[in-house]
């Protein structure tokens, strides 16, 4: 049986030139850029929950999207039915990994101990199907927002109770994690955060999900599990305000609760811009801490203030995206996750190629312009010689931590004035970048 009968065992790449809708114009996997291959730079990876679970339901309409091979029932054979059909896709897409949350590949039970078996069958099958195709799991997550239990948050829930229940779930789901060999292990604040400071006690919140977060890294240790743990920052929806609002919040979270050497961060396009920052912004402010983790490819539309969670096209923003992460040596073992879902208008499963090829050429295509930036080092240089007055002198004896209040007083006094300020060149840099495009 094959769900998707019209699309070849394998997506070709054919070069910019090709007009075959299903194939790659740009992402050539075993092209080499920077002296790896595309495959390894890039790291694709197929989210389960919106690839094969989205619906197209919005708050104002019902599901759009029921998929022919789907029954529609919550039973552990619909799961397993999709699973096949999951991996059907990722093998003919060619993509390397994937990634889930607990509750998206296998139906929630009565009680914890029934969903645990749910789970504990329908891995089986996911790991039959990652040996059957060698694809790998990036990350696993635990959902830990969508039951209404989740209604006052997980870790920082007001109800010890449903602490006590995340932390059995993030317990199975990290024990399923390493079982299926995931390289990762995400925590998205999904509830994590407040609607009004009038009923909330935030510190004691703080120190809930402190506390839960180093649960987890102890019960990984006694385990063996060794994937790296990610935080994924996002500033708003579903609460108004999320506890891991950017990566300066999350970042200074994890210091002071003592978690920072345990956790890196995933990074998403469409968080970033909610935060009100660019996706390059927050990939730096990570990198430059060794905190670049993975990141949630996608990106959302400035004129609507929520994650639409959008495939990325642009290559303005994957070769923005794809010059920081080559400048901090490549993401793995975190990877590019599409964390993306076709429109609610988008009916057909054959959508769901298109996204992805899409998505797959637009980072090809950043990552080749972010490369031929770097090579010709216009870029390096300017910002090099930018901060060249900290090279020597005064800027050099002030790095070395050589001056002080009374030192540089006096080397004022004695020159009268700065040197004069140089131009940031700004929209010649532009220009510079869009030659590359
Ligand atoms: C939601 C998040 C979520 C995480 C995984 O906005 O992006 O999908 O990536 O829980
Ligand atoms: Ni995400
Ligand atoms: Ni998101």
């Amino acid at each position: 049986m094959t769900a998707f009968p019209e699309v070849p065992a394998r997506i070709p790449y054919e070069g910019p030139q090709s007009r075959n809708d299903l194939a790659f114009r740009w992402y050539n996997e075993d092209e080499m850029v920077e002296g790896k291959s595309m495959k390894e730079h890039l790291r694709f990876s197929v989210v389960y929950w919106h690839t094969f679970r989205g619906t197209g339901a919005d708050p104002f309409g019902a599901p759009t999207l029921l998929r022919p091979w789907d029954d529609g029932t919550p039973t552990v054979e619909n799961a397993i039915r999709r699973v096949r059909v999951a991996f059907e896709f990722m093998e003919k897409l060619g993509v390397p990994y994937y990634a889930f949350h607990d509750r998206d590949v296998a139906p929630e039970g009565a009680t914890l101990a029934e969903t645990n078996r749910n789970l504990d069958a329908v891995v089986k099958v996911l790991k039959e199907e990652q040996q059957r195709t060698g694809i790998k799991l990036l990350w696993g997550t635990a959902n830990l927002f969508s039951h209404p239990r989740y209604a006052h948050g997980a870790a920082t829930s007001c109800n010890a109770d449903v602490f006590a229940y995340a932390a059995a779930q993030v317990k199975k789901c990290l024990e399923v994690t390493k079982e299926l060999g995931g390289e990762n292990y995400v925590f998205w604040g999904g509830r994590e955060g407040y609607q009004n400071l009038f009923n909330t006690n935030m510190k004691r919140e703080l120190d809930h999900l402190a506390k839960f977060l180093h649960m987890a890294v102890d019960y990984a240790k006694q385990i063996g599990f060794t994937g790296q743990f990610l935080i994924e920052p996002k500033p708003k929806e579903p609460t108004k305000h999320q506890y891991d609002s950017d990566c300066a919040a999350c970042l200074n979270f994890l210091r002071a609760y003592d978690l920072l050497d345990h956790f890196k961060l995933n990074i998403e396009t469409n968080h970033a811009t909610l935060a009100g920052h660019t996706m390059m912004h927050e990939l730096e402010y990570a990198g430059m801490q060794g905190k670049l983790g993975s990141i949630d490819a996608n990106t959302g539309d400035l004129l609507l203030g929520w994650d639409t969670d959008q495939f990325p096209t642009n290559y303005y923003l994957t070769a923005e995206i794809m010059l920081v992460i080559l400048k901090y040596g490549g993401l793995a073992p975190g990877g590019v996750n599409f964390d993306a879902k076709v429109r609610r208008e988008s009916l057909d499963p054959i959508d769901l190629f298109h996204a992805h090829i899409g998505g797959m050429d637009a980072f090809a295509r950043g990552l080749k312009i972010a490369a031929a930036i770097r090579k010709d080092g216009i870029l390096d240089e300017f910002v090099r010689r930018r901060y060249r007055s900290w090279d020597e002198g005064i800027g050099a004896e002030i790095e070395a931590g050589r001056a002080d209040f009374r030192s540089l007083e006096a080397y004022m006094l004695d020159k009268g004035e700065a040197a004069p300020n140089e131009s940031g060149r700004q929209e010649w840099l532009e220009n510079v970048i869009n030659r590359y495009l």
